[in-house]
């Protein structure tokens, strides 16, 4: 069942651009393009391309455990991480952070991972919108590959400057639902349709470019909270795409979540209870 889809739904309907300075990383603040490096890249498109950045032996190590977890969508936990130390290692290593703590201009911690070896399937959206509204910018994500990704398995996807569009605001999704519908845990997924038509409606306004990332095994993406992606459907079902997903915001931004930890090499995370599932 879909939430909000017998409204006629337009881009503009749901989105708004963000002025307020404590809801915009420095970055974001900055009128014109940085003049050099990864701060450039992420102004300028939205997504840092880190190639080669995860030694052989941290992937290796994680996927002798992960491969122990049958499910080919991964752990249905959102923190599988609190768990397991190899994950820690690959989403916690010190060069991925230091790259975040450039682009967020802060200390980040870890909160989210996505541990699935096919594509999600998610359609087109911006992740800002799925956070407390708080966070504004302050949060960004992270897709690392595990092995060299075929192009039929369903790569990620994402449209380069989006992340300077106006953004899609929570507030402005929740005026199609009723307030049972904005209460259920499923809301985004149940909105995912007519969320993903209007991207695509604004991506086809602007004639603006879909780029496929097929990375090869050990390269990260990092991606900008406002930015336009998605995992796209797999060519050939059932492909594997050997993946890691992390999610990162600033530990200032982030009081509803006050339990913080430090992995081994002292780099932070959000700490959360509850099993490995
Ligand atoms: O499956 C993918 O590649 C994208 C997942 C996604 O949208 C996310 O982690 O925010
Ligand atoms: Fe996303």
């Amino acid at each position: 069942m879909s939430f909000g889809k017998q409204h006629a739904i337009r881009w503009p309907d749901i989105t708004d651009r963000v002025r307020s300075k404590h809801l915009l990383a420095p970055i974001d603040r900055a009128a014109a393009a940085p003049k050099r490096g990864l701060a450039r890249e992420w102004w300028r498109h939205g997504a840092v391309r880190l190639p080669g950045l995860l030694p052989d032996g941290l992937i290796d190590a994680y996927t002798a455990v992960r491969a122990k977890h049958s499910d080919p969508g991964g752990w249905r936990s959102p923190s599988p991480y609190v768990h397991v130390k190899e994950l820690r290692d690959l989403c916690l290593h010190p060069p991925l952070m230091d790259a975040l703590r450039e682009l967020i201009g802060e200390p980040v911690g870890l909160h989210l991972n996505l541990t699935g070896w096919i594509s999600t399937e998610r359609d087109f959206h911006q992740d800002t919108y799925l956070n407390p509204a708080f966070v504004g910018t302050h949060y960004a994500a992270v897709w690392m590959a595990l092995e060299d990704i075929h192009p039929d398995s369903g790569p990620f996807q994402f449209v380069p400057g989006s992340h300077r569009w106006p953004a899609i605001r929570r507030h402005l999704v929740f005026q199609y639902l009723t307030p049972d519908e904005q209460d259920h845990p499923a809301w985004p997924s149940r909105t995912q349709g007519w969320v993903a038509s209007a991207c695509r409606e604004e991506i086809a306004r602007r004639r603006a470019k879909i780029e496929t990332y097929l990375p090869k095994r050990g390269d990260a993406l990092v991606w900008h909270s406002n930015l336009i992606h998605r995992g796209s459907p797999p060519r050939v079902p059932g492909t594997t795409r050997r993946a890691l997903i992390a999610h990162y915001s600033a530990l200032s931004k982030r009081p509803d979540m006050p339990i913080r930890r430090k992995h081994a090499n002292g780099e932070p995370y959000f700490y959360f209870e509850g099993p490995l599932e």
